[in-house]
């Protein structure tokens, strides 16, 4: 499991997944942004977006199949299951992308210096 962002800190292993034959899925929540950061500047900082912005990231079953392995895809509620199924019952290392909501917020979330006692719960 991981970001759209996080993924590509660690994407060169694909290579390595391929050269070993190993089975590993992964399974991207792919919201166009550094998430925990854009939620930040969104709440404490006005929307003011700076650098979390990631509308042109990577096509992410093209740069799969860039490494030899098999991507899907799915962009509505209703091919979660379907792509879940196919993703696991394919043969090999997998990237499944799965497009979420921009701007959905992580929560409970602790502002910049305050006490865990004043986390924001919605
Ligand atoms: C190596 C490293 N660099 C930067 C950060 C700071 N950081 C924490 S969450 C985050 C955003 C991650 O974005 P994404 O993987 O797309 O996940 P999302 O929050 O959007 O679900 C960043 C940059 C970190 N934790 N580790
Ligand atoms: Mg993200």
């Amino acid at each position: 499991m991981a970001g759209d962002g996080s993924i590509q800190m660690n994407i060169q292993e694909m290579a390595t997944a391929m050269q070993y034959k190993l089975p590993v899925k992964v399974v991207i929540l792919n919201n166009c942004y550094l998430g925990m950061v854009r939620q930040w500047q969104e709440l404490f900082y006005d929307k003011r977006y700076a650098c979390t912005c990631l509308e042109h990231g990577p096509d992410f079953v093209k740069l799969a199949e860039a490494y030899g392995a098999t991507g899907f895809r799915a962009t509505r509620p209703d091919e979660v299951e379907d792509t879940l199924r196919q993703g696991l019952a394919t043969p090999g290392p997998v990237i499944m992308d799965f497009r979420v909501c921009q701007e959905e917020g992580v929560y409970p979330m602790v502002p910049a210096g305050a006490p865990i006692t004043e986390m924001l719960l919605v």
